[in-house]
C-alpha cells in the first residue's frame, strides 16, 4: 500500500493523524501538487479527484477523499479506539462533527486560501473578493 501525500496539506494531516491515533505505518509518496503532478496522466489513472491524499490499496485499486481513506483503515485495522464511534449516537455524532467542520471551516477555508494566494491559478479562476468573503466565514467558524 502507498499513501500519496503532501505532509503538510490539511486533508493529509487529517489521514495523518488519524493513522498516528491507530498506530499505522504505510509507504509515503510526496506529491508535487504545486508544479501540477496531481493533473498528470500517471496520476489520472490512479485518482477520480486529482487530489491529495491518494491511497493505492493494489495496482487496481485506489482511495480518494481523506475521510474514506481513514475509514479504510479503520475497517482493516484490528483496534478498539472507535475513532468513528461505537453506539448510534457516538457514529451520528462523528458524523455530525465531520460535515460541519468540512461545509463551514474547511472549505470555505480552502476556497479562501486558493482564491486570495492564487497558488492554483495554473489551473482555476481566481477571484479575490469571494476569497475575502470566504475568508471572514471561515474566521466566524472558528470563533463559535
Ligand atoms: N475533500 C478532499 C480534499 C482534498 C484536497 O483538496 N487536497 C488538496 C490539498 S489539501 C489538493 O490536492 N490540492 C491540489 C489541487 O487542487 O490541484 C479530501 O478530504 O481528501
Amino acid at each position: 500500500m502507498k499513501l500519496y501525500e503532501v505532509a503538510a496539506s490539511p486533508s493529509c494531516r487529517r489521514v495523518n493523524i488519524f493513522l498516528k491515533a491507530l498506530g499505522v505505518e504505510v509507504e509515503r509518496v510526496t506529491v508535487n501538487i504545486r508544479g501540477g503532478e496531481n493533473l498528470s496522466e500517471a496520476y489520472r489513472q490512479m485518482s477520480v479527484n486529482l487530489k491529495v491524499p491518494l491511497l493505492e490499496i493494489d495496482a487496481e485499486t485506489h482511495l480518494c477523499e481523506s475521510l474514506a481513506i481513514c475509514r479504510y483503515f479503520d475497517e482493516i485495522t484490528t483496534n478498539h479506539q472507535y475513532l468513528f464511534g461505537q453506539t448510534a449516537l457516538e457514529k451520528a455524532q462523528v458524523e455530525m462533527w465531520n460535515r460541519i467542520v468540512e461545509w463551514q471551516g474547511l472549505i470555505p477555508a480552502f476556497q479562501a486560501f486558493r482564491n486570495l494566494s492564487g497558488v492554483y491559478r495554473d489551473r482555476e479562476t481566481c477571484i479575490n473578493s469571494w476569497g475575502k468573503k470566504v475568508k471572514s466565514v471561515s474566521a466566524n467558524f472558528c470563533h463559535c
